[in-house]
């Protein structure tokens, strides 16, 4: 084929330098993203031209192109696009496979916390975890009204990753109303939650609790002195979330030792903090069933949240001050290093607080934290 004179030269200028319509086709990328892309010095033209502004690239720039258009639809960030396409090859891949690592994160706790979000939504517990193994929770719940109240204020809650007991007050029942309620309000947690979100879960569940019981006094004047303490725990992974308020108390058995886990708020205990009186003291003391902080219809109290290691063979021990006034420490280890049967542990410990004169509703939650194999998610039936 004959070519006219010039054609060659054309060819070749065409070959040096192709326009950037014909650049963002051959390298995927739009005019608008060439113009950005010049603005942020990610890919400067090799030419433009003084009089018409029109862009010019080079041959060799393609490579380039189609490396920012890849990294773009990856969806890395403009600003690392510019460090990684100036890096040498070997590093951009070696920088390339660590932002992709920290994506990949990223999606896994995102994925969790959307996990959770569908189960608490929905009120269905669901599962997300991986692992090969989890920590499931066995338990024992006991309420018992005990020798000299009229009524059980007390309320609790003992699923698959939520334990929760509280001790209403308020007179003409309105107490059991109060810690009825706010164990219903913590209900949604029973479901994994990621750990990173343990205590928001918890901090936001605590408030809607305390918001729910103005809100119905607001409604009731009969409930207007109503409250309640609230002791919760939930496990998700090897994290243990606590929120706290209020005399009821939780305990761990680690080890053979028993350590209490919640700090009581009451006029005795600050005293003791103070050292204004002696552990010795706080049995006889005038005060000592004035509670500091609780969940109350008439004022906002902040509780307290704490995150834990859980470990395989923890015992946990969730209790109303029903136990803990009449039976000492001791006597409640003595229970929970013997008694291998949750359930048979807290009807013992129950036991215990009737023998020393039941004054008030008793409630206790024995909870042993086992290593288990997760299920597989499709579970075959054994009908064959
Ligand atoms: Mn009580």
């Amino acid at each position: 084929m004959l070519l006219p004179p010039g054609t060659i030269r054309r060819k070749e200028a065409y070959v040096a330098l192709t326009t950037s319509g014909e650049f963002g086709r051959a390298s995927r990328l739009s005019p608008k993203a060439l113009r950005l892309y010049d603005e942020l010095g990610l890919l400067s033209p090799a030419e433009v031209d003084p009089v018409t502004g029109y862009r010019r690239y080079a041959p060799g720039q393609l490579e380039q192109a189609r490396l920012v258009a890849w990294l773009r639809r990856l969806g890395m960030p403009l600003a690392r696009i510019q460090s990684v396409s100036s890096m040498p090859r070997i590093e951009a891949a070696a920088d390339l496979a660590a932002y992709w690592r920290q994506v990949e994160a990223e999606m896994s706790a995102r994925r969790d916390l959307a996990t959770f979000l569908v189960g608490y939504l929905s009120g269905r517990g669901t599962s997300m975890s991986e692992n090969n193994e989890q920590l499931v929770i066995r338990c024992g719940v006991r309420s018992d009204i005990g020798l000299q109240r009229e009524v059980n204020e007390d309320s609790a809650y003992a699923g698959a990753r939520l334990l929760a007991v509280a001790d209403g007050m308020g007179g003409h029942a309105a107490g059991e109303v109060a810690s009825a309620a706010v164990i219903d309000a913590l209900r949604p947690l029973d479901t994994e939650i990621p750990a990173g979100e343990l205590l928001d879960a918890l901090d936001h569940a605590v408030r809607t609790a305390g918001s729910t019981l103005r809100h119905m006094a607001a409604s009731d004047a009969s409930l207007a002195d109503m409250g309640t303490t609230l002791t919760a725990l939930v496990v998700s992974g090897s994290q243990l979330g606590l929120v706290h308020i209020g005399d009821s108390r939780a305990y761990l058995l680690r080890d053979g030792g028993l350590y209490q886990i919640t700090h009581d708020h009451t006029v005795v205990q600050s005293l003791l903090d103070d050292g204004k009186i002696t552990p010795a003291e706080v049995a006889s003391h005038p005060q000592r069933s004035l509670i500091l902080r609780a969940l109350v219809a008439n004022k906002e109290y902040d509780a307290d949240l704490r995150l834990r290691e859980v470990e395989g063979g923890d015992r946990y021990l969730l209790c109303s001050d029903g136990l803990h006034e009449v039976a000492d420490a001791d006597g409640i280890a003595a229970v929970l290093r013997t008694v291998a049967d949750p359930d048979q542990a807290a009807q013992d410990l129950i036991a215990l607080a009737i023998a020393g004169g039941g004054p008030d509703n008793i409630t206790c939650i024995v909870a042993d934290v086992q290593a288990a194999p997760v299920p597989s998610t499709s579970l075959q039936g054994d009908a064959d």
